[in-house]
């Protein structure tokens, strides 16, 4: 009996434009774009504004073809399939001149039969060939075969109008942060499989825990589903069995073999003290191994082996005096979900699977105290490896599905493509612990309710309904079962019944930002979970310069403009700025301003959130958006390079489990704690207020309990008892542990940064070595406020992240840690504070 074998095909492919014969070698996976970039025909797309020259591009087709010649094993096997894990977008296969497949959907999983017990079309050599339809031309004649006008569905001038008629991630038209890049190509493996009688086709694991009490388990029950791809159902007769070894990292905990009848194989297995998979506030992700092996007799005919974790996660919405719940329990445990919105880490999507950014971006994710990530619906269901680093570092994932801001239209044979590819990514994504929940789509339930889709597109509105209300919430309870659906982002549970409430499910906050509104807004929104709300600031000067010439760095000039796909979004960074800061003159520092008002802004509103988590009142803070598809001003914590902005260092603060947060009026101010932990705190907070001319203006700490997963105001303290006025002085406060060790600390102004009456600092840095592992022991001889350090451009090719930055420097001395593996001195660091920054 022969075993079943994988080999993916990633040799000697070339890409073709149609009508054409001049080849380019392509990497597979790869995409059209990335193979001409790499080939020199085309320029970097994200320079300058390169966008624009290569739409004929995307109006092209392109064939992409290699040759597969069999040996006689191949050749002798009984069953011989093609899988295609991800064709970018409206594509036909053949297979030696035969059409083997016509896909439309770049999200779905094709297997395409060589040879089976009803065919045989492989030969001794074959070829492959994948021919490549523009998507914008598809997009074009859908709409007008539905008697659409194109240039009147209502898209923004960021996009090329008609990505919803195809199932492709929609930001490749264009989004309000990205740019138009509707690439092509096979963006996943193709994998040639080959069997004999059975091979496995899929294996699902769920588990059932039986808590002793909310946090601890005493047994769990983990269920099985082995499923089997074969010509025929195997009997019992058959002589097949399985073997399943699960594993923790320590030691095998279990080893069984069960009999085999049929092509669905259950099995459940006990484990007792299981380790649960936790977030990091809470524990520790602990997985386990589960190896299945499909025997015939004694004979491996196939393994699996895959990870999983123990845990429960429920959606918990109880009826209340504000509405209803929005929060999630892990194994009992209610969480304040902390963490941000994902989009496609890069317009060339599989050039940022090989530049590893998925693991990057993550780790710093997880760095800054985040435990759930949002992936949005305008991109993609990202790859196995994404779910895979949130599995091992305790991230959770909220997964749209690939929907979002508009109508989906209804055309023959659409809502089953939409079906299929629902069912294949649940089916892909269901044994990962980190995902959480599935959400239908992003924004349309609003669309529909507020932003007048019916007037564009009129008789949508039921298959709306039937789409996200019904089809993929039935798919869910069938191929998940075990994880809740939410019908769009944000909803109040469906139906077109006010989406935008605050006081039911999700919400989607723009108020500030989109609408102009002043940062205290955030202040009178009380949601029960914040899904969405953001910021723009425009990225690093190193970001900057890889796309804009010297002359051309100023805001408003035309690469500038072309950098930044939010309408007029540009000024209203300068307009956001000008309120809190004064602007200087050089566009870098105006750089750092930019940053500095988007983490003022994101922190005003999740210590808001976070401070009102008791009774379940707000129960999350996804901010708007952590990272970026190209280098753009954008409302991105993380660049597309992965430099940090100033946002994902004061995220680091205001997601830190144990966060202390100033909450000011013009005359007083409220110091809080919030505990995230599911234990009570007990330490020290300590509060000092300094002058602007570095004079100690007033003392004060305490002991303090904080009762687990609450947040608690423990002081209150007022201009008139420090004896100052707001603009001239700083609150600094911080939280020690019983060990006296900080576990939080921060500041807070009474007034708007630019009243501040800054004196100049005189700064005493000391920087230790200690093989790659660097220390700045640094102080000031007044206070610097917003206080950053930077690396000079010597040492640009490196990123360097610190492990504090953009503090405030009041009495006494601050350590900042890096590394690298460069020699570092003094003179290669740059120290600044506001008082620099404005002059
Ligand atoms: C949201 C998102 C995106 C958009 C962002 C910024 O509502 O869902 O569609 O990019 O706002 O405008």
């Amino acid at each position: 009996m022969e075993k079943h074998k994988k080999i993916v095909l990633t040799n000697d492919w070339i890409l073709k434009k149609k009508g054409e014969n001049k080849a380019y070698p392509a990497s597979v996976p790869g995409s059209v774009y990335e193979t001409l970039l790499v080939n020199g025909v085309i320029s970097d797309p994200f320079y300058g504004m390169n966008e624009f020259d290569s739409k004929w591009v995307y109006e092209s087709d392109w064939e992409y073809s290699t040759t597969l010649s069999a040996d006689e094993e191949l050749l002798n096997s009984e069953v011989v399939f093609l899988r295609f894990k991800g064709l970018d977008t409206i594509c036909k296969v053949y297979f030696n001149e035969e059409e083997i497949l016509n896909s439309e959907n770049m999200h779905r999983i094709y297997d395409c039969y060589l040879k089976n017990r009803e065919k045989n079309i492989l030969k001794k050599n074959n070829l492959i060939r994948v021919l490549f339809k523009s998507p914008v031309r598809e997009a074009y004649e859908i709409v007008r075969n539905m008697g659409f006008d194109i240039n009147n569905i209502g898209a923004h001038d960021f996009q090329i109008p008609g990505v919803e008629t195809l199932r492709k991630a929609y930001h490749s038209f264009g989004w309000d942060w990205g740019p138009k890049i509707p690439d092509m190509g096979i963006w996943r493996d193709v994998e040639l499989h080959t069997f004999t009688d059975t091979m496995i086709d899929d294996l699902t694991i769920n588990t059932d825990i039986e808590f002793s009490k909310p946090g601890k388990a005493e047994k769990a029950i983990v269920k099985t589903q082995l499923t089997l791809n074969s010509h025929r159902e195997i009997d019992a007769g058959d002589d097949y069995s399985v073997r399943y070894i699960i594993g923790n990292k320590e030691e095998t905990v279990c080893d069984v073999v069960k009999m085999v009848k049929g092509n669905l194989i259950s099995n459940d297995i006990k484990l007792n003290d299981p380790e649960l998979w936790w977030t990091k506030e809470l524990g520790t992700p602990a997985l386990y191994q589960i190896s299945v092996f499909l025997l015939c007799g004694t004979t491996i005919v196939d393994e699996k082996t895959l990870e999983f974790g123990i845990r429960e996660v429920n959606l918990i919405r109880n009826k209340d005096k504000w509405g209803e719940t929005f929060y999630f329990e892990l194994n009992k445990i209610p969480i304040f979900a902390k963490g941000g919105n994902w989009i496609p880490s890069d317009s060339l999507i599989v050039r940022g699977r090989r530049k590893k950014l998925y693991e990057k971006v993550i780790r710093d994710c997880v760095d800054a105290n985040m435990n759930m990530i949002r992936v949005w619906g305008g991109g993609v269901y990202e790859d196995d490896e994404f779910y895979d680093y949130c599995d091992h570092k305790g991230i959770l994932v909220w997964q749209d599905f690939t929907f979002a801001c508009r109508p989906t239209p209804d055309f023959q044979g659409f809502e089953e493509n939409i079906k299929l590819e629902a069912i294949d990514n649940i089916k892909r994504l269901r044994n990962h612990p980190s995902l959480a929940i599935w959400v239908g789509n992003n924004e349309m339930e609003e669309g529909w309710v507020y932003w007048g889709f019916d007037k564009v597109v009129p008789g949508l509105k039921t298959f709306y309904l039937k789409l996200f209300e019904d089809l993929l919430p039935s798919c869910v309870s069938e191929f998940d079962g075990t994880r809740a659906y939410w019908p769009s982002s944000p909803s109040s549970g469906g139906n077109f019944l006010n989406p935008d409430s605050a006081d039911y499910g999700d919400s989607h906050y723009w108020k500030v930002w989109h609408d102009g509104f002043p940062l205290e807004s955030y202040r009178e929104f009380d949601s029960r979970f914040m899904s969405e709300f953001g910021f723009e600031s425009f990225p690093d000067i190193k970001t900057v310069k890889t796309f804009c010439p010297e002359d051309q760095m100023v805001y408003n000039s035309e690469i500038m403009e072309n950098h930044q796909k939010n309408s007029a979004g540009n000024q209203k960074i300068y307009d956001y700025m000008e309120k809190q800061f004064s602007i200087p003159k050089e566009f870098e520092k105006q750089i750092i301003l930019s940053q500095l008002s988007q983490a003022e802004a994101m922190q005003y509103g999740v210590e808001h959130w976070r401070r009102n988590r008791n009774d379940y009142h707000c129960m999350g803070a996804l901010y708007w958006q952590i990272n970026d598809c190209w280098p753009v001003a954008s409302w991105s914590s993380i660049d597309y390079y992965g430099r940090w902005k100033a946002l994902h260092y004061v995220a680091k603060r205001f997601f830190n489990p144990l966060m202390i947060s100033g909450c000011e009026t013009e005359k007083d101010m409220e110091i809080w704690i919030s505990n995230d932990y599911n234990e009570a705190f007990e330490g020290t907070y300590e509060i000092e207020v300094i002058s602007t001319g570095g004079e100690v203006l007033y003392t004060t700490s305490e002991t303090v309990k904080v009762e687990k997963l609450s947040s608690e105001m423990v002081k209150k303290i007022t201009l008139e008892e420090i004896k100052s006025s707001a603009e001239d002085c700083i609150v600094f406060f911080k939280l020690l542990n019983e060990r006296t060790e900080t576990v939080s600390e921060g500041f807070k102004l009474f007034c708007v940064p630019k009243k501040l009456s800054l004196e100049k600092p005189v700064y005493n840095c000391k920087l230790d070595q200690n093989d790659s592992n660097y220390s700045l022991t640094l102080s000031s001889s007044v206070p610097a406020v917003y206080c950053s350090v930077a690396f000079a451009d010597r040492l640009d090719d490196e990123i360097i992240i610190t492990n504090d930055n953009y503090f405030s420097l009041g009495s006494r001395k601050k350590v900042i840690q890096f590394n690298s593996d460069k020699e570092i001195t003094l003179n290669d660091l740059i120290i600044r504070s506001l008082f620099e920054i404005t002059r």
